[in-house]
């Protein structure tokens, strides 16, 4: 359900589940893409964890600009949020995420320990804008540990428990928020990666602001799938639309060349890329 249609009453029904769910969980695992860390992240989420600790995971990193994961990482570790770029997608660094909850959550297990309690799980869950890969992480933790444990006070008969490994136990439902929409910046880089609906902007609007993106921030990308000469790189990003029209040869389709412009960068054919970097501004 990648394109969800938000409104202020679904707003309002997700708020409430998700703080509902929010309160029977030791840890959450907040999931971002990591080509937009800052722009796929819900606005109220922060309000709505209260004290609760959180991971923030940037999921598909292998479709990120690699040295640009770096700079957020080191960006969250410096605000001391912790942190982890994944690939859910091939299952890479996922054991990052029950060995990270377990060390932050040492005092809370080691207290349940001194109890008496021999092996004190660790309760988490999945929360996120649409299309970010939630699913696919829980899949991937819970791969060999489809076994549910149960009924247990306090949740709900519809909502279960899957084990995974390293005493995490994930809530089978992720919290689905809805995306920043208030900004048009982060709405073109939502809409380049896909994660909002394309019925937001126009292939138009987002296809020039993603190749005036890629000119200012990977020209060389543009140059190599697109054989650019120097000259059409420095060009008005709608001149530049313009003759890459002519290069695809669809005459004056030039809704069809953003469109086409729009799925290259989508499907990966211009490369790893992040469309956001720590301290970019917000507002246009
Ligand atoms: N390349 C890549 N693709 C991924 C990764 N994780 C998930 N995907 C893909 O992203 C798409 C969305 O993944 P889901 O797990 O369904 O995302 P979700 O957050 O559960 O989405 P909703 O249920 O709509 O909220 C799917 O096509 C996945 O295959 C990843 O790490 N890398
Ligand atoms: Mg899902």
């Amino acid at each position: 359900m990648a394109n969800i249609q938000w409104f202020p009453g679904h707003m309002q029904k997700a708020r409430r589940e998700v703080a509902e769910r929010i309160k029977q969980v030791d840890i959450v695992l907040e999931v971002v893409d990591a080509r937009v860390p800052e722009s796929s992240r819900n606005p109220m989420l922060l309000e709505m964890l209260q004290q609760k600790p959180r991971i923030s995971i940037l999921n598909k990193a292998d479709l990120a600009d690699p040295k640009r994961t770096k700079l957020w990482l080191d960006e969250y570790a410096n605000g001391e949020q912790s942190a982890l770029a994944i690939d859910a997608q091939h299952a890479r660094q996922l054991q990052q995420i029950p060995q990270m909850a377990e060390r932050m959550l040492a005092e809370k297990l080691d207290r349940k320990r001194a109890k008496g309690i021999r092996n004190p799980h660790v309760r988490a869950m999945c929360i996120g804008i649409p299309n970010v890969g939630k699913s696919t992480i829980l899949n991937r933790l819970v791969r060999k540990n489809i076994a549910v444990t149960g009924n247990r006070p306090g949740v709900t008969k519809n909502q279960q428990w899957l084990k995974t490994s390293g005493n995490l136990e994930l809530l089978d439902t992720p919290g689905i928020l809805w995306p920043k929409f208030d900004d048009q910046i982060i709405g073109k880089r939502l809409a380049l990666t896909g994660a909002i609906a394309d019925s937001v902007f126009t292939d138009d609007e987002v296809a020039l602001w993603g190749l005036e993106y890629f000119q200012a921030n990977y020209p060389e990308r543009l140059v190599k799938h697109y054989h650019l000469t120097d000259e059409e790189l420095v060009m008005a990003p709608s001149d530049l639309m313009i003759r890459l029209t002519e290069k695809f040869t669809y005459g004056t389709e030039y809704d069809r060349a953003a469109n086409r412009f729009i799925n290259d960068v989508r499907k990966g054919e211009l490369g790893r890329y992040t469309l956001e970097v720590p301290g970019d501004k917000v507002s246009e």
